[in-house]
């Protein structure tokens, strides 16, 4: 529908978004976007994981395991970064690790595969490009030493997969791959699901991971999200805090990635749906019409300036 593609935001363009990008001057696209965003390492003796930022606001992470020196790739939209930063580690690529099949996620695919021939593609989605093992709820596998569990969490997409990374009598905390379900401060639009279903993947399933599991989302989206976040509850402290710390590392060029389970529990009003100061917001009394009241909220809201 033509209005529908006016509308439409970077995920949901496709193939004809993903080009029209190409033809952004290099230099004028340096100074807007990634080249100001530095990448970052999150090390711990188990797993190492490299933030490699991608498009104008997307995140590819490089997951290593110390171990073995096998590696794997979350949405490497951008590939001949991936192959870079494979090469800087000296580590041995095998797994890529797909989401969703929005382009900005998965559009990188059939080019990671030529590139690195023999890699094993995973993702929850027939859309999904170059896939090679398609995989639901609870599927494991390792990486390396690592294991992987997938977490089914549709609605953003009906083939929404985000990866839990856990590695067996590790002391340190998992990290788990969110994709567009689960953002810092804020959640991915229902474009193929309800607010029912978001519930579940943020409540139910996000939400009953370890409290200290490191939270890698699909999005730079911190600031606009918090911004939104201090709008529905303007007496929240945590908001107000994170927001100024927020704004203080993008002014640096730094991730505000990894947070946490338990810190999205303190700011992130779609997982705060439960707590009576979001439901007065919205002036609702239950947790998943409050989830559908806010995320129509802001789908239209309009982000201040500060
Ligand atoms: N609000 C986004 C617009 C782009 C957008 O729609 N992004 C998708 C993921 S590709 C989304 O689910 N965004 C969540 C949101 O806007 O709250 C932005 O800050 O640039
Ligand atoms: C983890 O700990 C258990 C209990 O101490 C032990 O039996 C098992 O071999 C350990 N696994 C690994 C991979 O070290
Ligand atoms: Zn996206």
């Amino acid at each position: 529908m033509f209005f529908r593609s006016l509308v439409a935001s970077a995920c949901t363009l496709g193939v004809l978004g993903a080009a029209s990008y190409k033809f952004v001057p290099t230099q004028v696209r340096a100074l807007l976007h990634s080249s100001v965003r530095k990448s970052s390492l999150v090390e711990q003796t188990d797993m190492k994981i490299e933030l490699l930022p991608a498009l104008t606001d997307n995140y590819m992470y490089l997951l290593i395991d110390e171990d073995t020196k096998e590696a794997a790739i979350v949405d490497p939209v951008e590939p001949v970064k991936v192959v870079e930063a494979v090469k800087k580690h000296g580590v041995k690529l095998k797994t890529v690790l797909t989401t969703h099949h929005h382009w900005d996620h998965a559009g990188g695919n059939e080019k990671m595969v030529k590139l690195v021939p023999g890699l094993t593609v995973y993702g929850g989605d027939d859309r999904v490009g170059a896939l090679t093992k398609k995989v639901t709820h609870h599927n494991t596998f390792k990486v390396g030493s690592l294991d992987v569990k997938c977490l089914f969490t549709p609605c953003h997409t009906t083939g929404h997969i985000c990866y839990y990374v856990t590695k067996e009598n590790s002391s340190e905390p998992p990290a788990v791959f969110t994709g567009d379900t689960l953002f810092v401060a804020g959640c991915g639009k229902f474009f193929e699901g309800t607010a029912e279903e978001m519930y579940k993947a943020l409540i139910d399933i996000l939400g009953h991971l370890p409290p200290e599991t490191r939270v890698f989302c699909g999005h730079e989206y911190t600031i606009s999200n918090l911004k939104f976040a201090r709008h529905v509850e303007p007496g929240n402290e945590v908001i107000r805090k994170k927001l100024a710390w927020a704004k203080e590392k993008y002014s640096n060029g730094e991730p505000t990635i990894p947070s946490t389970i338990a810190d999205e529990f303190t700011f992130n009003p779609f997982m705060r749906v439960r707590e009576k100061s979001v439901q007065s917001h919205a002036g609702m009394s239950d947790p998943i019409d409050t989830m559908r009241s806010i995320r129509k909220e802001k789908d239209g809201f309009r982000v201040p300036k500060d």
